[in-house]
């Protein structure tokens, strides 16, 4: 029998099948031997043990689409990457990492800002900072329908920091989904980690949601991405690039740089330019430590 793995905890998989039933499944060893885990999101074959208690094997995973290491998950169409306003205020580093760890591995993404109830000055600042993003709030269920059409017929991951809505927008969406959100930190403004594990929603007929755990700023190491092209990332540099006196140049410590005149001028986000240059420090320093 086939399925899909719509949530994995402790060693067992929860696999969703055509009938519309859920078997707990282990992993046999042939999947330890041969180094291979399954994820969340996995296309899989099973053999049922016991029809009655909905307890089978996975015997087989089938060819996956792609891979995504962070988080975790296998078979996805696109993400949606949400982050709030404000409570928790985002931190640009990360969301700008995020943004480049999901062009790396090719996967299509719209970029959130929720909580825009709380701060509509900030929401605005953030949109115009953040090309193509679309700010939320899930409390008033402003823009809701603008994502369901975004999800729709798609496999799609919801990633972003702990404490941004990710649950609630899932909960908002599909009330049958009643995951656990939890409040924010007052002490430390961030988000307590309320979703500890990936699990999918089916929403509709082929239109599948994955809740997710928030990310911590400490698992985001671009270890992948050389510093010469980090550039490569930032779509607001593309209109400059060759246009600098130096070939190859970076737009970091070089003179005469199209892309630093931009950003005086204002054609290109100042917050966007300092967090290339922050990842780009970094990535240089990962580089001589190698
Ligand atoms: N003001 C406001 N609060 C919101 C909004 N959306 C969610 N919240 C609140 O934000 C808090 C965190 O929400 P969650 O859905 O648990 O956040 P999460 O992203 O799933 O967090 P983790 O599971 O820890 O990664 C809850 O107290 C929500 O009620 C919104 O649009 N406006
Ligand atoms: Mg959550
Ligand atoms: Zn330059």
């Amino acid at each position: 029998m086939q399925g899909k793995i719509i949530k994995g905890i402790g060693g067992f998989y929860y696999v969703h099948t055509i009938q519309d039933k859920v078997y707990e499944c282990r992993a046999k060893g042939i999947f330890r031997n041969k180094k291979l885990k399954p994820l969340v999101g996995d296309e899989v074959e099973i053999e049922v043990l016991d029809e009655e208690k909905l307890v089978g094997n996975l015997v087989d995973i089938l060819p996956r689409k792609n891979t995504l290491i962070r988080p975790a998950a296998a078979n996805v169409d696109q993400a949606l990457l949400l982050f709030a306003c404000t409570n928790p205020e985002p931190n640009y580093i990360m969301l700008d990492k995020l943004m480049i760890e999901l062009k790396r591995q090719h996967v299509p993404m719209k970029l959130c800002f929720n909580k825009m109830d709380l701060d509509k000055e900030e929401a605005k600042k953030l949109c115009s900072i953040y090309k193509d993003s679309v700010c939320i709030s899930v409390e008033e269920r402003f823009g809701m329908e603008n994502i369901l059409e975004y999800l729709d017929q798609k496999t799609t991951i919801l990633a972003g920091p702990s404490g941004v809505g990710k649950s609630s927008l899932l909960n908002a969406l599909y009330p049958n989904a009643k995951v656990e959100t939890g409040n924010i930190s007052r002490k430390i403004q961030r988000g307590k980690h309320t979703t500890r594990h990936c699990e999918i929603f089916c929403l509709a007929p082929n239109t599948y949601l994955m809740d997710t755990p928030g990310f911590t700023s400490v698992n985001l190491n671009l270890e992948e991405i050389l510093a010469q092209d980090l550039r490569f990332y930032y779509p607001e540099f593309d209109e400059y690039e060759g246009s600098c006196r130096f070939q190859g140049c970076v737009h970091v410590h070089e003179p005469d740089c199209k892309v630093k005149e931009a950003v005086e001028l204002g054609s290109i986000p100042k917050k966007r330019y300092d967090s290339y240059t922050y990842i780009w420090e970094e990535l240089s320093s990962h580089k001589r430590y190698k």
